[in-house]
């Protein structure tokens, strides 16, 4: 009996410490923290490579499971994952590109599993005329943030983005992190948040409302947020002037296909990304080149001439986390070749180098 009753309380102590240490892990490092602490070891090791849309599609084919135009031409999965919720704010059941967000879920929560990132950005529907992100007839912003007509319209919107994010889930319930990058290129004028249809002070609005909602109200705290501008900033200032502020961004980034254009500055945008390093190392953020890309590869040593030249400058190499080129949509348009395009062996070259990191590189560091 004796015996009996140390051997249950030494079964007892056990499973106490076990716990205690797992209260303890997880105490310390919430999902959101962990993200961040990857994104941040990553930093002056190497670059993550991201592909919008990965492992939904690509050059002729579609919804293949493994398949990836990166994986087929540099021989790995990127390492992170860029996904789109257009059309989710409105109920619909695939994105504005034809992407099911069931399938999504799945492979969101596949790359996870295999040890990637995932990223969102979102091109919403407007509540106010229902056009889509690039019409700006409309005033737009005005009215759907706090006070504004059509503000609880917007609020349903949200509400759906906060119950698809939060049902990608572990088989064990847990919700997987990610990075959220909303209202994006907002220094643009084709966006209904954009530069000609609201002020910095009402895009600001918008930007803390949306994430202190999905955040307070909605318990979306698996979410990494980043803030990311196109490229018409040439000073800390200019880039600033739609900041919502340190409580709310995590990862600072710039969207950069100009600069990249076929004719294009490459050093100009090394310089933009300067600025976003210096702002990220000075008050504790992550940086990122969040999008680029050249529409269909049109220039086929673009991987090299043009993408690897800002990648292996040496400040830029020293310091961003990662670096995401846009989708493979074959009836659209590309931005990563594929096996036989003239363009593969450069992006094969440049997704070579040691600095630059696909999945299997990611899963190396965060087995250490
Ligand atoms: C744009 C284009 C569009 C697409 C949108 C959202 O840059 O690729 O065709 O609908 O992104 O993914």
């Amino acid at each position: 009996m004796m015996k009996c009753i140390y051997r249950i309380s030494y079964a007892l102590i056990i499973v106490g410490l076990f716990s205690a240490c797992n209260n303890q892990k997880s105490k310390e490092l919430s999902g959101k923290e962990q993200l961040i602490d990857v994104l941040r070891s990553v930093k002056g090791k190497g670059i993550l490579f991201g592909h919008q849309d990965d492992l939904a599609y690509g050059i002729n084919w579609k919804y293949v499971d493994g398949q990836s135009d990166v994986k087929r031409v540099a021989g790995d999965y990127p390492a992170l994952f860029g996904w789109e919720l257009g059309g989710l704010e409105r109920g619909d059941a695939v994105n504005l590109d034809s992407v099911p967000f069931d399938t999504m879920r799945r492979l969101a929560l596949t790359a996870y599993q295999k040890g990637g990132i995932n990223s969102f950005s979102w091109h919403p529907y407007s509540v106010v005329n229902g056009e889509n992100s690039w019409n700006t007839d409309t005033t737009v912003v005005k009215y759907i943030i706090p006070g504004g007509d059509k503000h609880e319209a917007f609020v349903h919107q949200l509400d759906k983005i906060a119950d698809f994010l939060n049902s990608i889930k572990t088989e064990n319930g847990e919700k997987i992190p990610f990075i959220f990058r909303p209202w994006h290129e907002m220094d643009g004028g084709w966006f209904w948040w954009g530069s000609k249809s609201c002020t910095p002070d009402e895009f600001k609005q918008l930007f803390q409302f949306t994430i202190d909602y999905l955040r307070n109200e909605k318990g979306v705290d698996q979410m990494v947020v980043a803030y990311s501008p196109d490229c018409s900033f040439t000073s800390l200032n200019q880039y600033l002037t739609w900041y919502p502020g340190d409580e709310y961004i995590d990862v600072v980034g710039v969207d950069n296909y100009y600069d990249l254009r076929v004719g294009g500055d490459v050093q100009a945008a090394i310089n933009k990304l300067h600025i976003v390093i210096d702002y990220a190392n000075q008050n504790g953020k992550i940086s990122a080149l969040t999008e680029s890309g050249i529409e269909n590869v049109a220039d086929s040593t673009w991987y090299v001439q043009k993408l690897g030249v800002v990648l292996n400058d040496d400040k830029v190499a020293a310091n961003i986390s990662y670096a995401m080129v846009w989708r493979n949509d074959p009836d659209v348009h590309f931005f990563f070749p594929y096996p036989g395009h003239p363009g593969a062996k450069y992006a094969k070259e440049l997704l070579n180098q040691d600095h630059i990191w696909l999945l299997n590189d990611l899963v190396a560091l965060e087995k250490k």
